[in-house]
């Protein structure tokens, strides 16, 4: 190769080096939405940097440029990434495993750096190995796509390009005019078009990575420097003895942290308050739209509510009891006056989940509720800061929107909802049910008294009784613990004189209407059915 002819390619080198790293950088920040910003291998080179600083040069940088040096610093990194980059194409270009070596040290170094910083761990390193992987595969895309550079061959002796067929030699041309046969294969625009694709798609995936992580830091700092305004109307008070007091029971207020989360959404959406509108409109008289200080303003309600996954089977733990904080549905309902025909209220997420709510559950007098607190805090973002729907009695798929932005008066007959679409029945009313918390299965216990205990469910109608039987006995009654409101679970116990040998124990409940079905039904299409039973070793 001439001189200029590798110059040249060099420069096409350099300019996948470029674009391999704009995808390196766009899929890391893509896939640190997941892992936190601080996991972002831009962001957590830049804060080891500015860590490892000396004094001088950090009193240098700010006396300089003042509240402008994170910017310079995202800057310069950003320059010397970009020339890491196009050194990692030229190498790459002349032997694939020097280029190759560069982008993985490169995120070794970034995966270090984010695994290091105060607040993350091991995870933090997912991105740097992401970006790595994406940045290799688009450089070695690019390379292989990278033009035989031809140039005019001065004095090409005739003979040493004739054959008998020569397509590639312009037929009739001068001597001067005699290209060295270019390689077959992709052509320079091709090239540089794959170049500019790859170019493009890690520039925008770092600006939306970026863009939604700071968004993100937005809620959580509004949510940080949020104050719950007081209830109106406090939330019953919990009885003094709710709690069966048995070694392995779960609490009867589930701690926020603890709450079962269940939602569709890959990235949790994070919402500004004070930017959040709920649009009421449909089959209304009046279209209206709350803000979020008007909601702040109104008065507020407080209470217990056990929310309950239709996907809970049975035994299972997606259920949860908390107190929430929030306006009464039935309120906002009232100033958009639904029409008589509508039966149905569609919820929707700022994420696009979407859930079908009979109306009288939002117009009765029960605490369905646009919450916008649980457990005296603000909603935790991924349980739907900042305002969610509670509905007392239904099923979380049917009711429980998260994130929500938009109800909509309509019919039941017109409209169907995220979960409906795929199978799930229009209404889910949370079905009677009851578990066995301890002993668990397989529990090695000793002979003579043990305490059997669990909680059981009916939300709205309330737990009236519970029984137990242990192997083929009668169904006997068991102790309930306090009732903190039909809304919320019940917890029992039972003190059971145990024999020696191999037992099974069945829980079941009953609710107002009657004792909880036995039949053994699936999840699918409305919730699960049947006793739960656990099996202990009695010695
Ligand atoms: N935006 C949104 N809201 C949602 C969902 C969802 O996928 N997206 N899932 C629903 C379901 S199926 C349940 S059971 C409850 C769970 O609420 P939690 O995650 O706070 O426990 O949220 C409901 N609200
Ligand atoms: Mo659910």
């Amino acid at each position: 190769m001439s001189t200029r002819e590798s110059r040249t390619r060099d420069g096409l080198a350099a300019l996948a080096g470029l674009a391999a790293g704009a995808v390196t950088v766009g899929t890391g920040s893509l896939v640190a939405l997941f892992t936190g910003a601080a996991s972002d291998p831009i962001n957590a080179v830049g804060a080891t940097f500015v860590d490892a600083t000396p004094l001088w040069l950090k009193e240098f940088a700010t006396s300089t440029f003042g509240t402008d040096d994170k910017l310079v610093l995202g800057i310069g990194e950003v320059l010397v990434l970009a020339l890491l980059a196009a050194v990692a194409g030229v190498l790459a270009a002349r032997r694939w495993a020097w280029g190759a070596t560069l982008v993985v040290l490169l995120a070794a170094v970034s995966g270090i750096a984010a695994m290091s910083r105060p607040d993350t761990g091991t995870l933090a390193a997912v991105p740097s190995v992401a970006a790595g992987v994406a940045g290799l595969v688009a450089l070695r895309l690019l390379i292989d796509r990278l033009p035989r550079v031809p140039v005019p061959a001065r004095r090409a002796p005739v003979a040493a390009s004739v054959g008998p067929v020569d397509a590639a030699r312009p037929i009739g041309a001068g001597q001067d005019d005699v290209w060295i046969a270019p390689a077959p294969g992709p052509d320079r625009r091709s090239f540089l078009q794959a170049t500019a694709a790859a170019a493009s798609l890690g520039v925008v995936a770092a600006f939306v990575g970026r863009a939604v992580g700071a968004t993100a830091r937005a809620a959580r700092s509004a949510r940080a420097s949020l104050r719950l305004p007081a209830p109106a109307v406090t939330a019953a008070p919990v009885p003094a003895g709710e709690q069966v007091d048995a070694p392995g029971m779960e609490p009867w207020e589930t701690p926020a942290d603890d709450f079962y989360r269940i939602d569709t959404a890959l990235v949790v959406p994070q919402l500004d308050p004070s930017t959040w509108e709920l649009r009421v409109h449909g089959l209304v008289e009046q279209e209206i739209t709350l803000t979020w200080d008007e909601l702040l303003a109104s008065e507020l309600v407080e209470a217990w509510v056990t929310l309950c996954c239709v996907s809970n089977p049975v035994g299972g733990d997606l259920i949860g009891n908390q107190r929430w904080l929030g306006l009464p549905i039935r309120e906002v309902l009232a100033r958009a006056k639904p029409h008589a025909d509508a039966d149905m209220v569609l919820s929707k997420s700022s994420d696009g989940f979407t859930a079908s709510t009979p109306i009288e559950a939002l117009t009765d007098d029960r605490d369905a509720l646009l919450a916008i607190g649980m457990d005296g805090e603000p909603l935790p973002i991924e349980h739907g800061f900042p305002v969610r729907m509670v509905v007392p009695g239904l099923y979380g798929y049917v009711s429980a929107t998260k994130w929500v932005v938009d109800l909509e008066v309509t019919r039941f007959a017109d409209k169907t909802s995220y979960w409906t679409d795929r199978g799930w029945s229009p209404h889910g009313p949370i079905k009677t049910q009851s578990r066995i918390s301890v002993p668990r299965y397989d529990d090695p216990l000793k002979a003579g008294e043990i305490v059997v205990a669990g909680t059981s469910w009916a939300q709205h109608r309330g737990v009236t009784r519970v029984q137990v039987r242990v192997d083929s006995g009668p169904w006997v009654d068991v102790d309930l613990a306090d009732d903190g409101g039909i809304d919320s679970w019940r917890q029992w116990s039972y003190r059971w004189q145990a024999d020696p040998g191999r037992h099974t124990l069945l829980v079941r409940a009953y609710d107002p209407e009657g004792v909880q079905s036995g039949k053994r039904v699936d999840v699918v299409p409305n919730g699960a059915e049947g006793y739960d039973q656990v099996q202990v070793t009695v010695t």
